[in-house]
């Protein structure tokens, strides 16, 4: 291939970039006018950008590709067929008629779909595509632009969490056109100004740190949470998903001066005895401070929850700190869980799973206001009152071959606004499990403090 320059010039000769006044949708007067649709009309070009493109990105992470209506459909099919990765089309409206579909193609929730973008301005028409795109249950970590106008639009989706990657900016090729001897400097001079002029301004949403969490919460169990957090510099939750009770004070001892909180799923200890098993797992807790979380997932009426939580064998509700709980039976089914903050199960991290948009909405509305409930699992991000619990969460991972779908800390605290990250097999299956929670908990707290 040439190089990126000369790829610039061959695409610049198809009159892609005009200068001189144009009014632009918004009324603005721009000294420049950028419309990449003709590079579609040229098929050696068209394949090029796609190569280009293609190669600034981490091709892995995605499982679809959609390209932002209409410029960008012929680049974003180029790209699928040059990197095999599935194609999905966004239409501009819904249908009226038939399926209403705003997304067609064949794809499952919980994908991760590349955006692409031919030129990026203000940003604006690229987060009402991600909200379209996301409203299906797909994932949007990563949007690929062929230009950058340089107003700000890159800035500002990169301040929610998404990856930009960028194949060419304005000021970059009005240099390249500059050493032409195409663009005198009176000109470049008339653009730098304009932009100067009219970059967008906005608030980055920030992430509130734990201090602030705390001034939010009265319930006892969030403000344990939060406070070891800060105390311990840790926002870990380790998954014991360990099948006897040695492994599991085995673990327990070995994490617990990295984590937050030891989660457990009590129901598959072999040998559980009330005595041998949570008796010393509490001694645990206290020796290094962290709290127990029973992830239960409770999901029945309230009576029945009720028994569960208490009697049986396990008797949750006497050494619980935290439980995770569905929201399922409605509101009314969470007013037993008195000893334990609740954790309520908004959305699951597994391939298929039926928490489309709308439970999402009805189950967090729940957990919002139930004064028993703490936080929520989920893989969204969920309002500032309550605390986001993040499983799903492996440094290397991307799947384990039986539905579980991972993200990094880094993604799920700045995107997510993640409060908590739940690591089980990172941590549990690593050969040195103690040095896995110690990476796993700094990386959790380098990028919540990014995040913040
Ligand atoms: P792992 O990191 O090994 O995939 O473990 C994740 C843990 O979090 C498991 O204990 C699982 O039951 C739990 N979990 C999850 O993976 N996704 C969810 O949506 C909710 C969960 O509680």
């Amino acid at each position: 291939m040439e190089t990126k320059r000369e790829f610039f010039l061959e695409c610049y000769k198809l009159g892609i970039i005009k200068f001189g006044r144009f009014t632009l949708k918004s009324g603005i007067e721009s000294p420049f006018y950028v419309d990449l649709r003709p590079l579609a009309s040229d098929p050696k070009i068209l394949k090029h950008l796609a190569d280009y493109l293609l190669e600034m990105l981490p091709l892995d992470n995605f499982d679809l590709i959609c390209g932002v209506p209409y410029a960008a459909l012929p680049m974003a099919t180029a790209m699928s067929l040059e990197s095999y990765i599935p194609l999905i089309i966004k239409r501009k409206e819904a249908k009226t008629y038939g399926t209403k579909k705003l997304i067609e193609g064949i794809f499952k929730k919980g994908q991760n779909c590349l955006l692409v973008e031919d030129v990026i301005t203000s940003g604006k028409s690229l987060i009402e595509t991600i909200a379209e795109v996301e409203q299906e249950d797909l994932k949007v970590s990563d949007i690929v632009v062929v230009l950058d106008r340089q107003q700000g639009g890159k800035e500002l989706l990169e301040s929610k969490g998404f990856r930009v990657h960028t194949l060419f900016n304005i000021m970059e090729v009005c240099e390249i056109l500059r050493t032409e001897n195409m663009l005198d400097t009176e000109e470049i001079k008339r653009i730098t100004d304009f932009l100067a002029g009219n970059k967008i301004h906005f608030e980055k949403e920030r992430k509130l740190p734990y201090e602030e969490k705390l001034k939010l919460t009265s319930h006892p169990s969030a403000r344990k949470i939060l406070e070891i957090a800060l105390k311990k510099k840790t926002n870990l939750i380790a998954s014991a998903d360990v099948t006897t009770t040695a492994e599991l004070l085995n673990l327990a001892e070995k994490v617990g001066p990295h984590i937050a909180a030891l989660k457990t799923h009590i129901d598959i200890i072999t040998d559980f005895d009330f005595d041998k098993t949570i008796l010393p797992l509490r001694d645990l807790a206290e020796k290094h401070n962290f709290l127990l979380m029973e992830d239960r997932k409770f999901a029945d009426i309230g009576s029945t929850q009720e028994m569960q939580y208490s009697y049986g064998l396990y008797k949750i509700s006497s050494w619980a700190d935290l439980i995770t709980s569905q929201v399922i039976g409605g509101y009314r089914s969470l007013d037993y869980f008195l000893n334990s903050g609740v954790v309520a199960i908004l959305s699951m991290s597994s391939e298929g799973c039926l928490t489309d948009s709308n439970y999402f909405q009805e189950a967090l509305k729940v957990a919002e206001t139930h004064p028993n409930v703490i936080g929520g699992v989920s893989q969204k991000s969920i309002g500032k009152s309550l605390l986001l619990f993040t499983p799903g969460v492996n440094l290397s991972a991307k799947g384990d071959g039986k539905g579980q779908q991972y993200n990094t800390p880094d993604y799920v605290f700045n995107s997510l606004h993640t409060d908590f990250i739940i690591v089980g097999r990172g941590i549990y299956k690593a050969p040195d499990t103690e040095k896995a929670a110690l990476e796993y908990k700094i990386a959790g707290w380098e990028a919540y403090l990014k995040s913040i």
